[in-house]
């Protein structure tokens, strides 16, 4: 007998994979248990609130697996059965990486993530915090496999030959027929369980999730564990190899010439009065979730929606026709923008997709100016792929959910009251200057506030969508008053600028309560420009600078103006955006949304979906009338330039590209210099 002259252990090994191979494909079918039951275990594991797995989930799990692994039917017995370990050895090692990095991040582990390895090595100092001894479940099965997959290594192909020696084979033709035939089917189905369950996610209750691509989480929630890393290869393959232009060296320099006017504006305006007026104050920076400027000194039931707002807005400067210039990734987009000063890609989110990206964003440059920079937002941490983002942003640290305390359960999470006295107490502590930028969530869609904190009386609007709105705003506002009661017992208001914006519309699609609210029937610009301005707030030391601007602005202005306050030339950096608290305004300013529409505070230009010009509108703003077209043309082509020339430098990381050329320039200069002397 074969394995007569064996040790039982070994003889044990030898029999496993001889009955393996008579059996075809049972090596297959214990991977797939195996590698379901792993995956069960993720999902416990990782216990994310709302996603326990389903039956669905579980069959979606099993087409996965099914696509995984088809392809080893394909090899011989020895070669598959090797194969299947070494895919299940793979798949425990990055379900429990995505484990730890849960842990830390709340978010799974994508290719970008792995590429911007920084970011996965801050886990280091907190990996023993981060293990768990449940955790050794998941590589239970390993006890046998790898002792095996050693054997049949080392013995596996003598042992294989011995046990067929006798045997009849099959021949050639007949094995790759069964072969490829079994495979097939192995694909297909599959496939079939993976597309048409991921369909009908996209169908029903997960529609937009694949387009916002908000969080690595909701996309897991749909495909599942394995899926997500498959999405996420593909993701990655699709936008960096497949759909990736190549820019030529004449669009390259086309987008640096244009980039690089704005520049030369910039530069022209450092002669103003305010050009550093302010240098060396800290910065505190607000951004309001789904905050309006139609609610600013607007009242109720005879009640200021925004009390605080309003008195804060006598003290500051405050920009009333100023637009929000965000697109699919909304939250993340006014994040961008603002800081960043360049337009948002028209699909998805910058954050996401070009997180990696090399960006000229006012974290940085205060942090390159020794400001101590922190960014606050009690939301879970790997939403809208702020880690990443953040860390690229150069934040000297993001404090996420898991740094508060939840002591005032409103919306999503914290309420903003709590969020604001959390974040001051860290604030309060910081070396000075500092820049915070803090994100506030309580008046998140769909508006839902504690009975305790629904203190105006609605009238008609109430129970509806809209009043429930005016009741968060009401909140938020109280919420800001406290911020800045908190701020001046720190002895921070005068010395620090203090700079409010809202991040985007509500998200309220029914117009007819916002006429409700307004008292009066709205035309189509009227709408636009409603839907579209946000309140800016910029409050200065000595409440210096105090009034009603009424030129317009955009959110890519925000990081212009405030490096301008402080003196911080941005002449030579990569920024679309102007100052725009000058002592005199920029003539000619517009603002280009991302739509295509734009406005100069005359006109406003309202794109038709299809894109073509002629079908667009251009109103008159004071008129509240359509105009001759030709009041929009010269601009609307502008528009489209700054937009094209935007992706451009985006979506291929041109400002890094820019500035590798001038620091080559800049030593081939002084290299001539030297040579001159
Ligand atoms: C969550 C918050 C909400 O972190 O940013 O994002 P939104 O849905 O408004 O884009
Ligand atoms: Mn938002």
């Amino acid at each position: 007998m074969l394995w007569n002259d064996q040790k039982p252990a070994r003889r044990g090994m030898s029999m496993l994979l001889i009955g393996l191979e008579r059996l075809k494909i049972v090596d297959l079918l214990l991977f797939v248990a195996a590698m379901l039951a792993k995956l069960y275990l993720f999902s416990e594991i990782l216990h994310v609130a709302n996603m326990k797995m389903t039956r669905t989930d579980a069959i979606i799990e099993l087409g996965a697996i099914l696509l995984f692994s088809f392809w080893t039917i394909w090899l011989p017995a020895r070669g598959r059965i090797l194969s299947l370990i070494m895919l299940n050895v793979i798949a425990s090692l990055v379900l429990y990486a995505d484990i730890i990095y849960y842990r830390y991040f709340q978010d799974l582990i994508s290719i970008p993530v792995l590429l911007q390895f920084s970011q996965v090595d801050s886990l280091g100092e907190s990996i023993g915090t981060l293990l768990r001894a449940k955790d050794f479940m998941l590589f239970l099965d390993w006890i046998v496999i790898i002792p095996f997959a050693i054997y049949a290594l080392w013995r596996g192909r003598s042992d294989l030959r011995r046990a067929n020696e006798f045997r009849r084979k099959p021949l050639v033709w007949q094995k790759t027929a069964v072969r490829v035939v079994l495979s097939a089917v192995v694909f297909g189905i599959g496939t079939s369980l993976v597309f048409t369950n991921v369909n009908e996610a996209k169908r029903t209750w997960g529609q937009g999730i694949f387009v916002g691509n908000w969080w690595n989480l909701s996309i897991y929630n749909v495909t599942g564990g394995l899926g997500f890393h498959g999405y996420d290869i593909y993701r990655y393959v699709k936008q960096n190899w497949l759909d990736a232009e190549t820019v030529t060296a004449a669009q390259s320099s086309e987008a640096q010439n244009w980039i690089e006017s704005r520049g030369d504006v910039r530069r022209t305006l450092e002669q103003d009065q305010l050009f550093g007026a302010y240098a060396g104050s800290n910065v505190l920076m607000v951004q309001l979730e789904a905050f309006q400027n139609f609610m600013i000194h607007k009242s109720i039931g005879g009640q200021e929606i925004t009390p605080h707002l309003n008195d804060l807005i006598e003290q500051s400067a405050y920009f009333s026709q100023f637009y929000h210039q965000t697109a699919q990734g909304r939250t993340s987009d006014a994040d961008f923008t603002a800081n960043c000063s360049m337009q948002p890609v028209s699909n998805g989110s910058v954050f996401i997709q070009y997180a990696p990206n090399e960006f000229d964003c006012m974290s940085s440059t205060l942090k390159a100016n020794d400001y101590g920079t922190t960014v606050f937002h009690a939301y879970e941490g790997g939403f809208w792929n702020r880690n990443t983002m953040y860390n690229n942003m150069q934040y000297d640290q993001f404090y996420s959910l898991k740094h508060f305390t939840m002591d005032e359960k409103i919306g999503w999470a914290l309420g903003d009251k709590s969020f604001f006295r959390q974040s001051l107490d860290v604030i309060s502590d910081q070396k000075q200057p500092f820049y915070s930028f803090l994100i506030t969530l309580s008046s998140h869609y769909p508006f839902t506030m504690p009975v305790a904190e629904k203190s105006l009386s609605l009238g008609e609007l109430d129970g509806t969508i809209m009043g429930d709105y005016l009741q968060a705003i009401h909140y938020v506002d109280a919420a800001l008053g406290e911020l800045v009661d908190r701020m001046k017992a720190e002895g921070l208001w005068d010395n620090t600028i203090l700079v409010m914006y809202g991040d985007h519309d509500n998200s309220i699609k029914d117009w007819s309560l916002l006429e409700t609210f307004l008292g009066k029937p709205l035309s189509e610009v009227e709408s636009q420009m409603m839907l579209r301005q946000v309140p800016l707030l910029v409050h200065l030391p000595r409440n210096e600078h105090a009034g009603t601007y009424t030129e317009v602005g955009g959110q890519l202005d925000v990081t212009p103006t405030i490096m301008h306050l402080l003196g911080i030339s941005t002449a030579n950096q990569y920024l679309i955006g102007t100052p725009l608290l000058t002592e005199k305004p920029l003539d000619g300013k517009k603002v280009v949304l991302r739509n295509g529409a734009f406005t100069d505070g005359n006109v406003y230009y309202i794109p038709s979906t299809d894109g073509i010009v002629d079908n667009g509108a251009c109103w008159s703003i004071p008129g509240n009338a359509v105009t001759d077209m030709n009041a929009c043309i010269g601009a609307i082509e502008d528009s489209r330039t700054e937009l094209n020339m935007s992706d451009q430098i985006v979506m291929n990381n041109l400002i890094e590209n820019f500035k590798e050329q001038s620091a080559t320039e800049a030593r081939g200069g002084s290299n001539m210099e030297t040579a001159a002397r």
